[in-house]
């Protein structure tokens, strides 16, 4: 049983040390795009089968420490009565918009087991058919970049629209925010349940946001999130995109991991949060064009940072891009074990 990502997670530091690829499924893997080619990606999402197959893909392609349930973070969203498409090339759609007391007054909270069976079927399925072999990470959306996807009606440049809600009308915004706390939460412990190991919050979006408001509308929401699964004997980890300007204040969070992006350094993380905290992360996903020799040297860096603090998990600071060969995928896992050996 490979266990190094979860005794990272628990603060030790193991060597090698763990790796795992945000967005380790999905288009860059032929073997993805074969199932892909045979389904949407919603119903890839709800087939259980096909969502643990393609979770499984990169575990046998790049032999990564760890395992990511395969699913989208706006899945619970649906739930809640908003429609959801994907479009390719436009992204999500969600309909209608949520922006008055009327939209957010008929959104509904989830009940796990009956509005997303699936997602709890794929997990039983993972437990059994990974069998030990790496854990199994679940996830969801962080309320604020949930709330971003509702109320822009998909993904956006400006924000607009999220921000003048949140300005605006800021009682109404909280109470948005509340709903999606208590579905995340509800979501994770589900998961959790069913058997996922480990959990990440997604905060994509939140490092649009000035500290300030940061700190009123989106982290106590997020702390409310992770404090609701405290307990359950499962690390939790934190990933706000773009969140460097907000780290002091993650850091005073009840996260287990800290995921960072490539705009802050480990060792700049670790100097303003000290050496007691986990990190999770954080090469640019883009480095993955360089040359070998010289990704190699990026690598050495990051690992050598991440041992300052308590413990380190490798990863990209953020999704691998569609145009990255596998064989460039694989090569990060492999230098990053042989680096850290
Ligand atoms: O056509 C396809 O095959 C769909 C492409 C795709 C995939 C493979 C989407 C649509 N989502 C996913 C899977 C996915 N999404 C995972 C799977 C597990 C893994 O990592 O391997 C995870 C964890 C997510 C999470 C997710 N979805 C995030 C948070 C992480 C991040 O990348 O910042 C976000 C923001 C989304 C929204 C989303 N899903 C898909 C698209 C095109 C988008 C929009 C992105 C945007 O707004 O720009």
């Amino acid at each position: 049983m490979n266990d190094r990502f979860l005794r990272a997670c628990s603060g030790e530091a193991v060597a090698p040390v763990p790796v795992w690829l945000m967005r380790q499924a999905g288009r860059y893997l032929p073997a993805y795009q074969e199932v892909r080619g045979k389904t949407s990606f919603l119903a890839l999402c709800k087939t259980p089968e096909l969502a643990a197959r393609v979770t499984i893909q990169p575990v046998d392609i790049l032999g990564v420490d760890a395992a990511i349930l395969f699913s989208d973070i706006l899945i619970p969203l649906e739930a809640m009565g908003v429609g959801l498409e994907f479009h390719e090339g436009r992204g999500p759609v969600l309909d209608p918009p949520v922006r008055s007391r009327r939209d957010v007054e008929a959104l509904r909270p989830i009940d796990p087991q009956s509005d997303v069976p699936f997602v709890l079927d794929t997990i039983r399925i993972l437990r059994r058919e990974l069998a030990g072999r790496v854990p199994l990470i679940g996830f969801s959306g962080a309320p604020f970049t949930l709330a971003t996807y509702l109320i822009e009606g998909g993904t956006s440049r400006s924000f607009v629209h999220v921000k003048r809600l949140m300005f605006e009308a800021p009682g109404l915004f909280h109470r948005l925010m509340g709903l999606l706390a208590e579905v995340a939460t509800a979501y994770l412990q589900a998961q959790i349940r069913a058997g996922v190991q480990a959990v990440q919050l997604f905060d994509t979006w939140a490092g649009i946001l000035a500290r300030r408001d940061y700190e009123e509308f989106a982290f106590p929401y997020t702390e409310r999130i992770l404090a609701g699964l405290a307990g359950l004997g499962v690390p939790r980890i934190s990933f706000v995109f773009g969140g460097g300007h907000l780290l002091d204040l993650i850091g005073t969070g009840s996260a287990d991991v800290i995921g960072l992006d490539w705009r802050t350094d480990l060792s700049t993380a670790v100097a303003r949060l000290g050496v007691g905290k986990v990190f999770q992360g954080n090469l640019d996903p883009c480095a993955l064009f360089l040359p070998e020799s010289a990704l190699r040297e990026r690598i050495k860096t990051i690992v050598k940072e991440g041992r300052r603090a308590r413990a380190h998990i490798f990863n990209l600071g953020h999704g691998v891009l569609p145009e990255i060969p596998p064989e460039k995928a694989r090569l990060v896992v492999d230098l990053v074990h042989e680096v850290s050996a």
